[in-house]
């Protein structure tokens, strides 16, 4: 049985969105946990097995896997049949990887920096490059109309790289093929139902106490 440790409104409602996309609700445990907000409300879990109390985690057996990159890699790996990732020997293979590495590696640093002031720094620019980069790396891969990252079929890689746009709307790139993707993939059945599970269950347990 695999458990993913998860938080409303967080990093882990994508890999919540996995789950559903994998079609294996059925072979999860969700275990809600609390996180600091930045509102001030929320605190560490104690209950949360990620060694900085981050979501989401993922814990396999005795295994615990966590970053969302490694944990989108791990389910749609052990998963293949879904075609939500493509396997090894896949010519796939290699831009699922680059996409799912450079948000983990690039895009998070990158927006980040910028949120913090620190994006134009030539130290981080030399190591990253910076948003105008990571705009058109998009702008680039979406010019021949293609529907998703990797062409026709949804994959993981577009729930990663997707998510900071759900987030934060006005950061998104300002090309039409780039926003009717970002609004493709918001408007998924599994983002729906990672919305209202999400909701549910933080009801649960503000009710419980
Ligand atoms: N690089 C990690 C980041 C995880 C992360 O920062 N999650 C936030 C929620 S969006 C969190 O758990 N924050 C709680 C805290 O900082 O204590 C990943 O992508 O999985």
């Amino acid at each position: 049985m695999l458990t993913l440790y998860y938080a409303p409104r967080s990093r882990a409602t994508r890999a919540l969105a996995l789950t559903h996309e994998l079609d294996i609700r059925d072979k999860i445990r969700y275990e809600f946990v609390s996180i600091p907000r930045i509102d001030g409300s929320g605190a560490p879990d104690g209950h949360n097995p990620h060694p900085d109390r981050k979501v989401p985690a993922l814990v396999d057996g005795e295994t615990l896997i966590t970053e969302s990159l490694a944990i989108m890699l791990y389910l749609t790996d052990m998963f293949p049949e879904a075609g939500l990732g493509p396997v090894a020997g896949d010519p796939q293979r290699g831009p699922y990887l680059t996409w799912l590495a450079y948000y983990a590696g690039v895009m998070e640093p990158v927006y980040n920096a910028q949120v913090a002031g620190v994006g134009d720094h030539p130290v981080f620019r030399a190591s990253f490059r910076g948003v105008p980069e990571v705009e058109a790396r998009l702008i680039a891969a979406f010019a021949d109309g293609r529907p998703y990252l990797l062409g026709e079929r949804l994959t993981a890689a577009d729930l990663l790289v997707q998510s900071p746009y759900m987030w934060f709307p006005d950061g998104a790139p300002k090309d039409d093929k780039v926003k009717a993707w970002i609004t493709r993939v918001a408007a998924r059945p599994s983002y729906a139902w990672a919305t209202v599970f999400e909701a549910e269950q933080e009801a649960a347990q503000a009710k419980a106490g």
